[in-house]
């Protein structure tokens, strides 16, 4: 393989040459959201775009490096703020780094101990994700997209069916226009 480049923009998070766009509807993340909603309401959301993505996606072969931008809009769902899906690595020893390019918000990880860390994020800052660590992005201004880059293994995987049954084990939420973490109702169900 020859070396290539790809230019990201940092006012809309596009990304040239990329291999993989993801869109990201309400519809698409349901579950993951876990404050309670009636079903007229969750109907009336479904077409909402949440977030989408961006992958430069190289072969999953040992020593591969892929990498996104991905553009979270502003907004909440019953007071939970937009935000990424989260996931674990299927390939559990696959860290990650992430870079915020605009906007402002917080990474939120949990091991598999159920240790939860969350981290202010801002432009320019940098996240070392650990492996073995489950995380997610959420975008706390309810005016501004959040943009971010993240760089992980290629053959990394995504595992997201513990994020969707019992989420992380707090929900980052609106409360008087401030965000604000709460225990997450559905985790120790
Ligand atoms: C990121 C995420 C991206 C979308 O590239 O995949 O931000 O989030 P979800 O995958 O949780 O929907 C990453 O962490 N890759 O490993
Ligand atoms: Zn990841």
């Amino acid at each position: 393989m020859q070396p290539f480049y790809s230019l990201v923009n940092f006012s809309n998070g596009k990304v040239t040459d990329y291999h993989n766009k993801a869109i990201r509807k309400y519809k698409d993340m349901e579950n993951f959201f876990k404050m309670y909603l009636t079903k007229d309401i969750k109907a009336n959301l479904k077409e909402k775009t949440i977030y989408e993505s961006y992958e430069i996606r190289l072969p999953k072969k040992n020593g591969n490096l892929s990498w996104c931008t991905t553009i979270i809009y502003p907004g909440d769902i019953a007071g939970e703020y937009f935000m990424t899906k989260g996931h674990f690595h299927k390939n559990d020893i696959s860290a990650e780094l992430y870079l915020c390019i605009q906007g402002e918000g917080y990474i939120i990880m949990q091991n598999h101990e159920g240790k939860f860390i969350d981290c202010k994020i801002v432009p320019g800052k940098a996240i070392s994700v650990p492996p073995e660590w489950g995380h997610r992005v959420i975008n706390s201004d309810k005016n501004n997209k959040l943009i971010f880059v993240a760089v992980y293994a290629s053959d990394a995987g995504h595992d997201y069916a513990f994020i969707e049954e019992k989420g992380f084990k707090k929900l980052l939420i609106s409360e008087n226009g401030k965000p604000k973490f709460i225990d997450n109702p559905n985790y120790q169900k």
